[in-house]
């Protein structure tokens, strides 16, 4: 059964066509819900894509409060969904997505932050409506569509109060602070290393958004600036 979830999800990713919310429905608990998560991104490893981070989500009450959802999820990055800083996002393969400002750590083999970066991550919930529960939304590897990283720098003293913007072409849509995802991003990479259970070295760690996501209109150049680590931009194409 979990498989032919799988299946489903990764079918209305790859058609970029919204589905009912398949895991609540057939009473998933979270655990099951992870390991269809984790078979979900088994195929696009068959397909040639490769492992490369962990994303954490609903780190924040903005976040939860916009998906309705409290709890914190974890999701798995593969270089597929990379795209360079200041590069294009191709909307047309996605459903409905949304961006949002992130803070990003590069992690070593011990799961130890080395460097962090400003990020964007865009997130397309394979549900119809954007609408899910905690086992649809993990399942769904979390929402993960695709994450363009800032230039990385040594981790500074304190980055657990750090003011955070999302401009669209050149407004600013959300502002917030780093002290929203779990009082101290730097908490997220000790509770991504407990969720996910490993680590590599290399491999990125996306904390979580600190403000509500906003939708990604074709055409649009989004841009987050996080103070004292520079900002990263990408264009909606
Ligand atoms: C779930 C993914 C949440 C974050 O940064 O909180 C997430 C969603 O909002 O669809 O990526
Ligand atoms: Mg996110």
């Amino acid at each position: 059964m979990t498989a032919e979830l799988a299946e489903r999800l990764d079918t209305a990713a790859l058609t970029a066509t919204p589905i009912p919310q398949i895991a609540s429905r057939a009473g998933l608990d979270a655990a099951a819900a992870y390991t269809v998560q984790e078979q979900l991104v088994a195929r696009r490893l068959a397909r040639g894509e490769r492992l490369v981070g962990i994303k954490l989500g609903l780190t924040s009450r903005a976040k939860m409060a916009q998906v309705g959802v409290d709890e914190v999820i974890w999701g798995r990055l593969t270089d597929g969904m990379t795209v360079a800083d200041g590069s294009t996002v191709d909307t047309s393969r996605l459903i409905h997505p949304r961006i949002e400002p992130e803070v990003a750590f590069l992690l070593d083999a011990a799961g130890n932050a080395t460097a962090v970066a400003p990020a964007l991550e865009v997130i397309d919930s394979r549900y119809a409506d954007f609408r899910f529960a905690l086992a649809d939304v993990i399942v769904d590897n979390s929402s993960a569509a695709a994450y363009a990283i800032g230039s990385w720098r040594p981790v500074p003293d304190g980055v657990d109060n750090l003011g955070v913007l999302l401009e669209v072409d050149g407004r600013v849509v959300q502002i917030g602070s780093t002290a929203a995802i779990l009082g101290d991003p730097r908490r997220a990479v000790s509770q991504g290393l407990r969720l996910a259970g490993r680590v590599e070295a290399g491999w990125v760690l996306l904390a979580g958004a600190a403000t509500a996501a906003v939708p990604l209109a074709k055409g649009a150049y989004v841009r987050a600036v996080v103070e004292g680590l520079g900002a990263v931009g990408v264009r909606a194409s």
